[in-house]
């Protein structure tokens, strides 16, 4: 799964990369927070207690001893029985206007978008910088075309590579019918990314208002439509209404109801204020839980901090409560199990001990999507386990579960193959 953070210069897109790649919750074995200047890690909380819980009151029950019972996460990490999984996050610099003729770090640009799952726009909802990212001083600019033009731009480098022998591809109606364009669509737009099914969905919606036939005649503009389409399916785009800090209300609240209204998700977010939160919560000066109002000076912060420090503290204190939050926690989160549809399972090899083969308990906690079956999961651990599969387990119920059957958020699964 992954995620690119996408926006014009000078938005912030940087410090939320920084932000949110600082691995902060309290653990030892790690192995890597950034991967690449511009990729990360970013862990995020499954939506239910990690099944080791579960296994540990079975246990107790039972009146064994539970002192070794504890989940070994080899990616991600689990505290309190709250199990956070790795995302990737992708900082994709170097969108300017005519990004997609490749202006600006236009190549660059877009081929490290062609590996995101689905996009974070960071606007700078406070208004001080231009379309390119130059400081204009307080104006009264425009956040929501700041919007619009990236949805455009995406649309427009789409555009231009379906448009790239377009008449002659799309020839294959004449034979196929519409099937025909959706398989030029899919050839020509797998190298960016693009999903069968995607193409399926985008191509779907541009029909119930449009005609199909005849594409060698269709006019430019039909085109950029068939592109916003295709845009949409491939790279959902979501909103980080940054600098939220020392944003205008009113203009926060026009951008906010204008992408609520095309069903997309936006949270008013200060990138700042998280990474300087982070910094001090790994530094053990202050207990911060992600997400949070608010925060505590820890009494290690009380004995290091300055005075200064403090008062600088306690302003982002006002920040944060004012604005409710950081705003990355609730974004995150909703993007990937609502919109995304996404759940977290756990794959074992013991189905009784919630096992891998070192006897590491629930090492693996997977985000896949919330259609996928037994066997799609013996797929997703290894191509082996899905073509040798003979029948699942689901470990929580004992119950033997078909090749067909759809799993749950937060199913432990074993998976008998041959
Ligand atoms: N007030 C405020 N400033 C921010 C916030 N996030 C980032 N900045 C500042 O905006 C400037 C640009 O940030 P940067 O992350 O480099 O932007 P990028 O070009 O989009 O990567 C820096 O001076 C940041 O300190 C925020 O939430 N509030
Ligand atoms: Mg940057």
């Amino acid at each position: 799964m992954k995620i690119g953070l996408v926006g014009k210069p000078n938005v912030g897109k940087s410090t939320m990369f920084a932000a949110l790649t600082q691995i902060n919750v309290e653990i030892a074995n790690y192995p890597f927070t950034t991967i690449d200047p511009n990729v990360g890690i970013t862990l995020i909380r499954a939506r239910h207690d990690c099944p080791a819980k579960l296994l540990v009151e079975r246990i107790a029950e039972s009146g064994r001893n539970t002192d070794e019972i504890k989940c070994t996460p080899r990616t991600g990490c689990c505290e309190n029985y709250d199990r956070y999984v790795p995302v990737t996050l992708i900082d994709v610099a170097g969108l300017v206007p005519g990004a997609h003729e490749g202006k600006g770090r236009g190549n660059q640009f877009l081929s490290d978008l062609s590996q995101c799952d689905a996009l974070i726009q960071v606007i700078d909802a406070s208004c001080t910088t231009d379309l390119s990212g130059n400081p204009i001083g307080k104006s009264d600019c425009d956040p929501i075309e700041e919007h619009e033009f990236l949805i455009s731009e995406l649309a427009s480098w789409i555009l231009g590579i379906i448009n790239n022998g377009w008449v002659r591809g799309v020839r294959r109606v004449q034979s196929e019918g519409d099937k025909g364009l959706i398989n030029y669509l899919f050839q020509t737009l797998t190298g960016i990314g693009a999903k069968e099914n995607q193409i399926i969905l985008a191509f779907n919606r541009f029909k119930n208002n449009e005609n199909t036939s005849t594409p060698w005649d269709w006019s430019e503009e039909k085109k950029h439509r068939l592109a916003l389409e295709l845009r949409e399916s491939i790279f959902p785009l979501y909103v980080a209404a940054n600098k939220a800090d020392v944003a205008d209300n009113d203009d926060l609240k026009k951008l906010i109801e204008f992408v609520k209204k095309k069903n997309s998700i936006i949270f008013p977010t200060s990138a700042d204020t998280e990474l300087a939160l982070r910094r001090a919560s790994n530094a053990n000066l202050i207990d911060y839980e992600l997400g949070s109002s608010d925060f505590t000076i820890t009494e290690n912060g009380k004995s290091k901090l300055s005075s200064n420090q403090i008062n600088g503290l306690e302003k982002i204190r006002t920040i944060l409560l004012r604005i409710g939050g950081t705003g990355f926690t609730d974004l995150i989160d909703k993007i990937i199990f609502e919109s995304l549809e996404k759940i977290v399972v756990y794959p074992v090899q013991d189905e009784n001990k919630w096992m891998d083969g070192e006897g590491k308990i629930l090492p693996d906690a997977l985000l896949v999507d919330k259609t996928t079956t037994a066997k799609g999961l013996a797929y997703a651990v290894h191509t082996d386990l899905g073509d040798g599969f003979i029948k699942a387990v689901d470990c929580k119920s004992s119950r033997i579960i078909g090749s067909d059957h759809e799993l749950n958020d937060g199913d432990v699964i074993k998976i008998h193959s041959k």
